[in-house]
């Protein structure tokens, strides 16, 4: 398919090492995938599922000890420690080789090694990059091809260039202790190895869209974020972007599909979705920030998607949509997770593949089964979904799962206290990675598992781009959905509600409604946060979840503090000066 000599040399090592039985190059055809998916279907790897009611769609369900992404065994491999900083995992480059080779050696003998390239954006598009990965899962093949741009249209792209992503997966024995995901931002290299799932081994997600592309933005002047991506039409027909972060399993693709509630509908408010999960942000000719979603599909968490939460992300998986870990409804070939409806099969299997009843005390699915579907089929899906040159973004979102402390929403006081905003968030862990969940954890800007260098760098970085923008840097803001109170209830209704607080967003940031200013920054008066129609708060509770609490966030300052400290003296001056000032307003 390409007489690319950089990519022809990469493929010879690498079918001298792993000694496949069979090559096949993935051009994206209908014919192809039609093929492919007759294979898993008949060595198990896949389900066909009922194609009348899902048309095109199919069950996957991995290993039962590798659900997740695996963050204690995800490797940054720079010459030096301090490349990756305090809080990434470290190995020095040649040694890690040296491992990854020996632990992949012959892994392909028996197998076929199928060779995607892909482009992470529009093929041409100059946010986009090019990638090739090599697999030996079809179960990848199928989720690439789904997620990204696959076929010969991006080795025609590419010409003879070297400027591309090397991805390397294989399944080897998928035994956990020898799983490594390793990326090597100063080679351009991902290596994963003893993994099948989702974030481990669609390599142009996470390790490339984030991780390496993270490295390269800082390089390049531009940006790779966790931030799903959303336009707010107002009744006048007007768009306004906006790109937020909040961390995995706290709510992107939900935020990015919403719905308007029935009375911001009738008004005329429409919600378009660019991206839920990845932006690739530049500074654009007009000196503003332009983003784009580099992926081509949903990779979203299934438990929790209904017909009433995210319909629109209900509608994008009814074809050509792969599940992962979700159940599976032999009464009629579809599937079924916790909190689809109220109506669980009678007798099911659930993700591991045994029986299943209502009363016998496990999840069908796994906390974190996830779909694979289509940006197309997305009902709400942006009409400047494929636009090359991205779109113009008004304001940063940040935001995550906190029941304490963190109020509704509030604004930054300019870039460079947004910057701080960002590093300084925390969340509960969730299922997305393995380990402990419910955990409160530093996480700045939703980046801590997917940020490729030295965050102190990062947010150096980040300040940077503050001063390129100057007065066209789009505004910051915090928000959380999560607050609980004294019983454990969300306080807030969240899902398509969150509109209200998108819609003061967009006003602050169109100077069009006041604030209070306060020790953490510009909150909203209750009265400001439009709740007509609204169930389950009044403007009573409203205000008890736009509260600061200042004795709560001198404890939240300490814990920021101390988390800085890991960093030394990479920490930005600018970062600095931020916890100073936060400090001495919460005197
Ligand atoms: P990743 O794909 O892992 O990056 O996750 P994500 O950030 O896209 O999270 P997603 O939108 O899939 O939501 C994860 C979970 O949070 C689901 O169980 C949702 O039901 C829940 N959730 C999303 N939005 C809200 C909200 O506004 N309020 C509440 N209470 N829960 C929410
Ligand atoms: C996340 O965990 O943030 C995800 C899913 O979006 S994964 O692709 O596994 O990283
Ligand atoms: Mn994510």
């Amino acid at each position: 398919m390409t007489q690319n000599k950089s990519i022809l040399s990469w493929l010879d090592e690498k079918i001298e090492l792993v000694k496949p039985d069979n090559i096949v190059w993935i051009d994206g055809s209908e014919a192809q995938i039609e093929e492919l998916r007759k294979i898993a279907c008949e060595s198990g790897e896949l389900t066909k599922l009922n194609q009348e009611v899902l048309p095109d769609c199919y069950l996957h369900r991995t290993a039962v000890n590798d659900v997740a992404r695996v963050e204690g065994r995800t490797f940054i491999c720079t010459p030096t420690k301090e490349e990756a900083g305090p809080t990434n995992n470290w190995m020095e480059p040649s040694e890690a080789y040296k491992m990854l080779y020996e632990i992949a050696k012959d892994s392909y003998k028996g197998r076929t090694m199928y060779i995607i390239p892909y482009s992470m954006g529009p093929v041409g598009s100059e946010f986009s990059k090019v990638g090739i990965e090599i697999t030996d899962s079809i179960y990848v093949v199928l989720n690439m091809v789904i997620m990204t741009r696959v076929g010969k249209d991006v080795l025609d792209f590419l010409g003879d260039s070297e400027d591309w992503i090397r991805g390397f997966h294989s399944r080897c024995e998928i035994n956990e202790e020898k799983r490594y995901i390793c990326q090597f931002p100063q080679d351009n290299t991902i290596i994963s190895v003893n993994s099948g799932y989702g974030g481990n081994v669609l390599l142009g997600k996470k390790c490339f869209a984030l991780r390496i592309a993270s490295y390269l933005g800082k390089n390049e002047g531009w940006m790779a974020e966790h931030m799903l991506i959303l336009g707010i039409e107002n009744p006048k027909g007007e768009v306004k972007y906006v790109c937020a972060a909040f961390p995995s399993a706290c709510g992107k693709t939900n935020l990015a599909m919403l719905i308007p509630p029935e009375y911001y509908k009738k008004r005329g408010y429409k919600v378009w979705c660019v991206g839920d999960d990845i932006s690739w942000i530049r500074i654009g000719e007009d000196g503003r920030l332009y983003a784009i979603n580099p992926e081509n599909g949903f990779f979203g968490v299934a438990p929790g998607t209904n017909a009433k939460s995210n319909p629109n992300a209900l509608e994008a998986t009814r074809k050509g949509t792969i599940f992962t870990n979700v159940m599976y409804k032999p009464e009629d070939g579809t599937v079924w997770w916790e909190g689809l409806d109220k109506n669980p099969p009678a007798n099911g299997i659930d993700w591991k593949g045994n029986p299943w009843t209502p009363d016998c005390g496990v999840p069908g699915a796994h906390p974190n089964s996830r779909f694979t579907a289509p940006a197309k089929n997305c009902p709400c899906i942006s009409s400047e979904f494929e636009n090359p040159q991205g779109v113009p973004i008004s304001a940063i979102v940040f935001g995550g799962r906190r029941a304490k402390l963190a109020p509704l929403v509030y604004q930054s006081r300019d870039w460079k206290h947004g910057v701080f905003v960002g590093s300084a968030m925390a969340s509960e862990t969730t299922a997305a990675a393995s380990g402990a969940v419910g955990v409160v954890r530093r996480d700045p800007m939703a980046m801590l598992p997917f940020c490729g260098y030295n965050m102190a760098d990062y947010w150096q970085h980040w300040f940077d781009m503050g001063e390129k923008l100057g007065d066209k840097a789009p505004k910051i803001f915090n928000v959380n959905w999560f607050r609980k109170d004294e019983d454990g209830n969300f306080m807030w209704p969240g899902f398509g509600d969150n509109l209200r607080v998108l819609e003061w967003i967009i006003k602050r940031c169109d100077d069009e409604v006041g604030a209070k200013e306060t020790a953490i920054g510009y909150l909203p008066n209750p009265s400001d946060i439009d709740l007509e129609g609204i169930e389950g708060v009044t403007e009573e509770s409203l205000a008890s979840i736009l509260d600061v609490d200042k004795e709560l966030w001198k404890t939240e300052a300490d814990g920021i503090e101390e988390f800085y400290s890991k960093f030394g003296d990479r920490l930005p001056q600018g970062i600095r000066e931020q916890i100073d000032t936060l400090k001495n307003n919460l005197k």
